[in-house]
């Protein structure tokens, strides 16, 4: 066993304590501040829970991505896959329901929904690609939930499409793998843990508001999850796979919190 006090933080004086623990605080979010509420965060604390020394730059940005990697492993223990997101009554659809991508609206990419094929690979039992026409014969179901964007907006929206947990039991799915990834038409990606990915709300949806979902918001395909935020429900996708390898996502990789629970 190595005694923690050996592992005594030494931090050299070119490097800004007060701004390192600042970008720290930063990465942990709601539940991990709730669960350190009790204990002051320090660099030294940190650094004990990350395993991080911080010797110089490059040790600073290990640090910071250990940090963030620390929250989202809070997150995920303190995800309750039983507990729904609020549902709402369609009087509160917001209208219009605003759209969102890393491009604007005239960017938004063209399916083509009869050439179009869902390659499922990686840790899964059943690799056929899925057309549209199979998958709209898989049981549906409809939510009304809120989609709540980090950029600051949030809106009220109707989807409807198959159980994603469903659709990973249909396909033999290796549900103790860790992520599932997503490739989107857009160059989009995005990885979910396997908790959230079962989670009763969770669907891959096929319309919006009754209608086969338009381009902008994602045709054929949004897989919607009412309890992540909006970055975290990838649209446009054309494949999947079931991995234990971290993925990352096209935001996640600029700095965003993986687990991004709402
Ligand atoms: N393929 C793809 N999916 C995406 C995005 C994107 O740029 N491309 N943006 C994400 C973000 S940040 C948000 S808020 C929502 C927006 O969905 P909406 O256009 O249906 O409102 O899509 C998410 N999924
Ligand atoms: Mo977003």
């Amino acid at each position: 066993m190595t005694d923690p006090k050996s592992k005594l933080l030494v931090i050299p004086k070119s490097l800004d304590r007060d701004m390192i623990l600042k970008d720290a605080e930063r990465l942990l979010e709601a539940p991990a501040r709730r669960l350190f509420a009790k204990r002051a965060l320090t660099l030294g604390g940190l650094s004990l829970l990350t395993g991080c020394q911080l010797t110089n730059e490059k040790s600073v940005n290990q640090f910071l991505t250990a940090v963030s990697r620390l929250n989202d492993g809070v997150q995920g223990w303190m995800f309750d896959p039983k507990q729904l997101a609020p549902t709402y009554p369609e009087s509160m659809l917001t209208k219009p329901f605003p759209f969102n991508a890393f491009y604007d609206i005239d960017s938004t990419p063209e399916v083509n929904g009869e050439s179009y094929k869902l390659e499922v690979s990686g840790l899964v039992q059943d690799k056929h690609a899925w057309t549209l026409p199979e998958l709209y014969a898989l049981p549906q179901t409809s939510q009304i939930t809120r989609h709540i964007c980090i950029e600051g907006w949030s809106a009220i929206g109707h989807w409807s499409g198959t159980s994603f947990a469903g659709f990973l039991k249909r396909i033999g799915a290796d549900t103790s793998a860790k992520y599932i990834g997503f490739k989107c038409a857009d160059d989009y990606f995005e990885s979910i843990d396997m908790a959230s990915a079962l989670h009763p709300q969770s669907l891959l949806t096929f319309t919006y508001d009754g209608q086969i979902l338009p381009p902008k918001y994602g045709y054929p395909m949004k897989l919607r999850m009412p309890t992540k935020l909006g970055y975290k429900n990838p649209k446009h996708i054309v494949a999947m796979f079931v991995t234990n390898t971290y993925p990352g996502g096209y935001w996640v990789d600029q700095g965003y919190n993986w687990f991004g629970g709402v």
